[in-house]
């Protein structure tokens, strides 16, 4: 076996160890990837979850609520620049275009979650469904992740081609 077809077949099973780790799941023509939470800030009650949802198939879909039996209240947010403050306000549904897909993530789109009933640690994970209005419920599992971990694993989860974000570095880590 040549070096060239080592170091592929080492980078295909760390991309696939990757791939496993998401909790992806497909409901009808959407798919969900990478369902994640932060822990709450110290002394919050409140925390955020992120995905992404894919639409595969040919009609539009919409998101129209989010319910979880770890929070008393969860809402689905938009966060708008307001001069050079970011606030988050209440969105009553996110469209899913056919082919599209809808980014919840840090600094834009998320799930709220009020009034935690549990404590949320690192590593733990929780149960969230989504609501659409053509593919029903979506029982996503989301993990407690760091934003670092987030971060990474978008990185890992790059499409082919795409940047490598350490190319620049010098080879040192
Ligand atoms: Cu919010």
């Amino acid at each position: 076996m040549s070096w060239s077809k080592i170091i592929l077949t080492a980078a295909v099973a760390v991309t696939a160890a990757f791939a496993a780790a998401a909790d992806d799941l497909e409901v009808g023509d959407l798919r969900i990837d990478h369902p994640w939470s932060k822990p709450p800030l110290g002394g919050r009650n409140d925390t955020a979850a992120y995905f992404v949802v894919r639409n595969q198939g040919d009609e539009p879909d919409r998101l129209v609520g989010v319910r979880s039996d770890v929070a008393e209240a969860a809402e689905l947010h938009a966060s708008i620049a307001d001069g050079d403050v970011a606030r988050m306000q209440k969105v009553d549904a996110v469209d899913i275009p056919p082919g599209g897909e809808a980014a919840f993530a840090p600094g834009g789109r998320h799930v709220m979650l009020f009034g935690l009933g549990r404590d949320i640690a690192l590593g733990d994970s929780f149960e969230l469904t989504l609501v659409f209005e053509r593919a029903g419920d979506a029982v996503v599992t989301v993990r407690v992740e760091s934003l670092a971990d987030y971060l990474t694993s978008q990185a890992a989860e790059a499409p082919e081609g795409a940047a490598d974000p350490h190319a620049d570095h010098g080879g040192d880590h």
